[in-house]
């Protein structure tokens, strides 16, 4: 296919990415100037590239004519949170919304997959105002902690050193290290109260400093 016409397709979804990049950026900053925890630490975002979208639509057989209505993922949102209980308070936010519509939700805290990947996944519709008028385009949210987020990346990275498969004893270290990560954020919880008092004061303190 043309560049002209990818760039006419995937348009919309960066400016979807741009937008819901300001929106969830500006969450952290309302929290932060209210002197409060947030629960979003960081918010990341990208367009998936031509050619692993071709690779989907050959994986799965999705007919070009139909990418809007099939493809789930072309813009995707990354969301990053200090504890597991911050997650559904993000998702309480997001449900909140008029401007951000969810069409499915898949839990993969509560049933993580085989692999011992974690995330909380919202797939939205959401509407892009562009010079041709309104678009509806999906788009995926990955909600996770910190601790998920490393492990993602990194077994991300292994997926694409070893395309045809990750070897099975490097698997099971992988498993091990996911076991490793709920561990983690089981006790980071315990300290959880802790660790918001301390961020809030420091918070507050910050503001002081700001207004004098
Ligand atoms: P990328 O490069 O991040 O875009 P499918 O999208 O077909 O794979 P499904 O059911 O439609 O499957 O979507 P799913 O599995 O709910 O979510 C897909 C995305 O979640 C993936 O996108 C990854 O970003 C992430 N993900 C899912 N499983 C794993 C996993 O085992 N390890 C890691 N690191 N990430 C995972 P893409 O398109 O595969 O990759």
């Amino acid at each position: 296919m043309e560049i002209q016409l990818w760039k006419e397709i995937l348009s919309p979804y960066e400016q979807a990415v741009d937008e819901l990049l300001v929106k969830f950026n500006h969450i952290i900053m309302q929290y932060k100037s209210m002197g409060k925890y947030s629960p979003i630490e960081s918010v990341t975002g990208r367009v998936k590239t031509v050619s692993s979208i071709i690779d989907k639509l050959q994986k799965k057989n999705i007919p070009m004519d139909r990418i809007v209505e099939e493809m789930d993922d072309i813009a995707g949102i990354r969301i990053m949170c200090q504890f597991t209980e911050d997650i559904s308070k993000v998702v309480e936010i997001i449900r909140g919304r008029q401007d951000m519509r969810i069409r499915e939700e898949k839990d993969y805290i509560a049933n993580a997959k085989a692999s011992g990947y974690q995330s909380y996944h919202i797939i939205l519709d959401y509407d892009v105002y562009t010079v041709n008028g309104c678009t509806t385009i999906q788009a995926e949210i990955q909600i996770r902690t910190m601790a998920m987020n490393f492990w993602a990346t990194i077994e991300h990275s292994l997926q694409y050193k070893y395309r045809k498969g990750i070897p099975e004893d490097i698997r099971a270290k992988l498993k091990n290290a996911a076991d490793a990560t709920v561990a983690l954020d089981r006790e980071m919880s315990y300290v959880r109260g802790e660790i918001m008092d301390a961020q809030n004061s420091f918070n507050i303190k910050a503001n002081i400093v700001s207004e004098i």
